[in-house]
């Protein structure tokens, strides 16, 4: 079976959730990953460790032939590459900031306005198809302090929980695009490459479905279990065990994370009890 590279960040916040992504696959990867590159012990696939802005690079021109990458990057870098999946993790967005005490009203306010990014080529997408013009100045970090040294009149930057704005005295006005890691892959793997690349995509969709579900199981009087079901549907449907008390049954299932709480306080009303709850290691739809 033929081998796959798969570039990952050396260091920084998309280093630990790869591989611990990868590990919840099920790969079986030493701790020396201090070093450029390792081996994976039980999975056709070398893991090369690098700068996550030479990924997208490295990807195109096929030196390794899968990545794992901020969409930021993607986009910003102008690849041609596959993005075979989201994964859910390292979620932010790229969004227009200025200084808070002054006046917003449009999108027009950035007209002839200097603007600090380290995005520049998504910035000048985004400035051209609003129709504005700008100074863009590009620089490599710190992009926050920017308007403070009077270098800029506005920031282009990524932003999750927001703090490092508000710690900075500037206010997110509007957003250019949202970003998560994903999996890119080289367009012209071969096909035994794309047997192995499948193989994972498989294995990483079941653990974004574990995370996303939890697994429920309940005890509720019969007379309320067709109701339960309808609030329960589960993966295909949910199991039902009969109690060794008459007029009671076990119900399993499986819940989305999302709607978890409110069909807890539902099946609550419906008379269900002695409700667990545990997490879900892998699930196959
Ligand atoms: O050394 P190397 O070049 O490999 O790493 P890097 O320093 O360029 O990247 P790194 O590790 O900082 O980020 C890697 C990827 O994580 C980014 O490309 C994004 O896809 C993703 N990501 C998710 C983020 C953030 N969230 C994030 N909040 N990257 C950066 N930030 C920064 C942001 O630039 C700002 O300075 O965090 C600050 C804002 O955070 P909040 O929480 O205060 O809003
Ligand atoms: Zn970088």
């Amino acid at each position: 079976m033929s081998k796959l590279k798969i570039a990952i960040q050396k260091k920084g916040r998309l280093h630990e959730s790869s591989l611990k992504l990868l590990r919840t696959c099920g790969l079986k990867i030493g701790n020396s990953t201090s070093k450029l590159k390792t081996q994976v012990q039980n999975f056709p696939l070398e893991i090369l460790f690098l700068r996550d802005d030479d990924i997208p690079k490295y990807v195109q021109q096929n030196i390794a032939n899968i990545g794992i990458i901020g969409e930021n990057e993607v986009l910003e870098n102008e690849v041609n590459v596959d993005i075979a999946l989201k994964l859910g993790f390292a979620k932010c967005r790229l969004s227009l900031a200025i200084p808070r005490q002054t006046d917003y009203e449009s999108i027009s306010f950035f007209s002839n306005k200097k603007i600090a990014t380290s995005y520049p080529k998504i910035l000048a997408r985004y400035l051209k198809d609003n129709h504005l013009t700008a100074v863009v100045e590009e620089i490599s970090g710190s992009v926050e302090i920017a308007p403070g040294i009077g270098l800029a009149d506005a920031i282009c930057d990524l932003v999750s929980s927001g703090s490092t704005l508000q710690m900075n005295g500037l206010k997110e006005v509007e957003t250019i695009l949202q970003s998560q890691a994903v999996l890119i892959s080289n367009i012209g793997l071969s096909d035994e490459e794309v047997k192995v690349l499948d193989q994972l995509k498989f294995r990483i969709n079941a653990v974004k479905a574990a995370r996303k579900n939890k697994y429920i199981l309940l005890n509720a009087p019969n007379d309320s279990i067709n109701k339960i079901i309808d609030i329960l549907p589960g993966m295909r449907s949910p199991s039902i065990i009969p109690l060794a008390d008459p007029g009671w049954s076990s119900v399993h299932s499986v819940v989305n994370e999302e709607d978890f709480w409110n069909v807890i306080e539902k099946v609550k009303s419906l008379g269900a009890e002695g409700i667990l709850v545990s997490s879900i290691e892998k699930m196959i739809v």
